[in-house]
């Protein structure tokens, strides 16, 4: 039977053999729950990268950029990391370049994996479906915050412990853990979250509304898959 590991910060990855499983990278507030929006909105490719200095690097015309430091957008660049900035046809065909605190880099250091995907809770279900139809041991990366555990991408691993059900065995306490404290915020996320640091940090800069969306469940149907350097979405290489 296949297992459901929960690596609770990029930190502890070093403790983690990934290869041969599905990574699938969690950054709840709010970088992969803003990727998971921006390909429901049509883009067509995320370059995700750790440095600001990168993002530059890498533009060229017709590229869009994306950086967020710090829950703020970055000067210098065309978008910031807040998931309604993506709910728009601009977006539609583009190449999106991101960088973020926490969410691209926990990207970077997955590429171990035989898949890396990212989650959110906005597209959960379509993630287990895909992780169940794949039948391979399963780790969710957590992106947490500067090394830090964080609860929200904690509570997202609980989440899909639950969507998998029996047919994946919880690989250690961790998962058990996530389990546990998604069963007691289920009802009321916001609330149960509501003095948690990143929910904090992203109140003392006015961005409320975000969490609440991004603690939506199965709002979206689209699976970022990363294919080389790029985040693409899982359906347009079903089609191709
Ligand atoms: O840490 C990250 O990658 C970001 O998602 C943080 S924020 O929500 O944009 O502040």
């Amino acid at each position: 039977m296949p297992s459901i590991d929960v690596c609770l910060s990029p930190e502890m990855l070093h403790l983690y053999d990934l290869s041969g499983k599905v990574a699938v990278v969690v950054d709840v507030l709010r970088a992969t729950s803003s990727m998971v929006t921006a390909f429901a909105h049509g883009i067509q490719k995320i370059i995700p990268v750790s440095s600001l200095a990168d993002c530059l690097a890498l533009r060229e015309a017709d590229f869009l950029t994306a950086a967020e430091r710090d829950g703020r957008q970055a000067e210098g660049f065309d978008l910031g990391n807040s998931p309604f900035s993506y709910m728009t046809s601009d977006i539609k065909g583009k190449t999106l370049i991101m960088t973020t605190t926490n969410g691209t880099h926990a990207i970077k250091l997955s590429v171990a994996a035989d898949v890396v995907l990212t989650g959110a809770f906005l597209n959960v279900g379509k993630v287990a479906e895909f992780v169940q139809a794949t039948g391979k041991d399963v780790v969710v990366v957590c992106a947490g915050w500067k090394g830090n555990f964080n609860l929200e991408d904690t509570l997202f691993a609980g989440a899909l412990a639950e969507r998998l059900g029996t047919a994946f065995k919880p690989a250690n306490d961790a998962t058990l853990a996530a389990q546990h404290l998604y069963r007691l915020a289920q009802n009321d996320m916001l609330t149960f979250l509501s003095a948690s640091s990143h929910v904090q940090r992203l109140k003392n800069l006015n961005i409320v509304r975000d969490v609440a969306f991004c603690l939506q469940e199965d709002v979206y149907e689209v699976v970022p898959v990363l294919k080389g350097d790029y985040l693409v979405s899982l359906e347009s290489i079903a089609v191709s």
